[in-house]
């Protein structure tokens, strides 16, 4: 779907309001990286080899089948090893270089934000990242960082001779989508081995338990440093003058929560997003933008009177 040409006129009022606005925050989604080649976890994107995205992100998913939450965590790292950053990830991480006032709320665990070298401390991240691993013990504090791809051998993806990832297996699953039909490239029609616990990641430190992925899962809280950072920049007394919603369906809590708590803080809401009935849970409200289009051509535009043009680093 191409991309709708940008109005003129709510660009110009945007850019206005940019330009004044001295603190400033981001609530990004799966959107964002869409155009990297990820997908998203609606639509065609939600199913994993037919399995719910949601219901494989749970503590109750792991401890009834941890090979399979496995299969699915390794896949989703080698896809986001082999995307990269498009220009709005690296757009929104020279608006942090030049604007000390902003921070970006990550929603997404795909590492492509830090790979666009966006400012460690201005940006959150709400659900954790794929690249660390930890302890699933709670009583066990071990955690590391880790690329290694596929993280255990046992957990290679298993390509039944067709390599899922091969450019051919992209046109074919792009073809499909294209017809709407719902092909993940992964459903190339592979069975995924059931792994012994042994071969799964093991824990290093406590050698009692597994590791699983650092991200967070539905029913459990989000890192507690990760929450006070994000206050205190809500609960500052000088108030938020612009929330930047991109490529998120804001139905997440409590990160869909953060719009309302900046527009009580005095902020205007832009929403960028392909899809425009993705509206904040409270509507819309007077002086709100909506910029339909793809976040990789349409972010590097809006934020442009602040960041200059972004040279796509191919
Ligand atoms: C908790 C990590 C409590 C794992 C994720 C209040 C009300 C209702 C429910 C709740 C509530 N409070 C808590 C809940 C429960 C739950 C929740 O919100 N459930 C939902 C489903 C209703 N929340 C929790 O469980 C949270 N924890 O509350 O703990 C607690 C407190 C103390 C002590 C103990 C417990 C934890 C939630 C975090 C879960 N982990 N991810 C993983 O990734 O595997 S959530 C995960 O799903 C993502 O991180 C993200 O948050 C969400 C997906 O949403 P999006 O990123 O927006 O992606 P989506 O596909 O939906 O939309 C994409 C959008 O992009 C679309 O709008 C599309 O149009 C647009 N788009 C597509 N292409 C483009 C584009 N836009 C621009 N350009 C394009 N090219
Ligand atoms: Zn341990």
């Amino acid at each position: 779907m191409a991309t709708p040409s940008i109005d003129k006129h709510a660009l110009d009022s945007f850019h206005a309001h940019l330009s004044q606005s001295k603190r400033v925050l981001a609530l990004l989604g799966a959107g964002l990286s869409a155009s990297s080649g990820l997908p998203t976890f609606r639509g065609a994107g939600g199913l994993w080899r037919s399995h719910d995205s949601i219901s494989l992100a749970t503590p109750e998913a792991f401890a009834a089948d941890p090979s399979l939450v496995w299969h699915f965590y390794n896949y989703r790292r080698h896809m986001a090893l082999q995307a990269q950053p498009n220009p709005a990830h690296y757009a929104l991480a020279e608006l942090a270089r030049k604007l000390p006032g902003f921070q970006c709320l990550s929603q997404n665990v795909d590492g492509l934000s830090q790979r666009a070298e966006h400012p460690p401390d201005q940006l959150q991240l709400l659900h954790g990242t794929l690249f660390e691993l930890k302890c699933a013990s709670r009583r066990c504090d071990y955690h590391e960082t880790n690329f290694t791809d596929p993280v255990v051998p046992a957990l290679a993806i298993p390509t039944g001779g067709v390599d899922p990832t091969s450019n051919e297996a992209r046109r074919e699953a792009a073809a499909a989508q294209d017809k709407g039909q719902d092909l993940d490239i992964s459903d190339v029609k592979v069975p995924i081995p059931s792994i012994s616990t042994k071969d799964l990641p093991q824990c290093p430190k406590c050698n009692a338990h597994l590791l699983r992925p650092g991200v967070v899962w539905f029913g459990e809280s989000l890192p507690a440093s990760v929450l006070k950072n994000v206050d205190d920049f809500i609960d500052a007394d000088a108030g938020i003058d612009l929330i930047i919603v991109i490529g998120t369906s804001a139905k997440v809590y409590p990160a869909a929560g953060y719009i309302d708590e900046a527009r009580e803080k005095g902020a205007r809401v832009c929403v960028v997003n392909m899809d425009t009935n993705d509206a904040p849970a409270s509507g819309w409200a007077e002086g709100d933008w909506l910029f339909q289009g793809d976040a990789a051509t349409v972010v590097p535009e809006l934020l442009k009177p602040v960041i200059g043009e972004i040279k796509a680093k191919v």
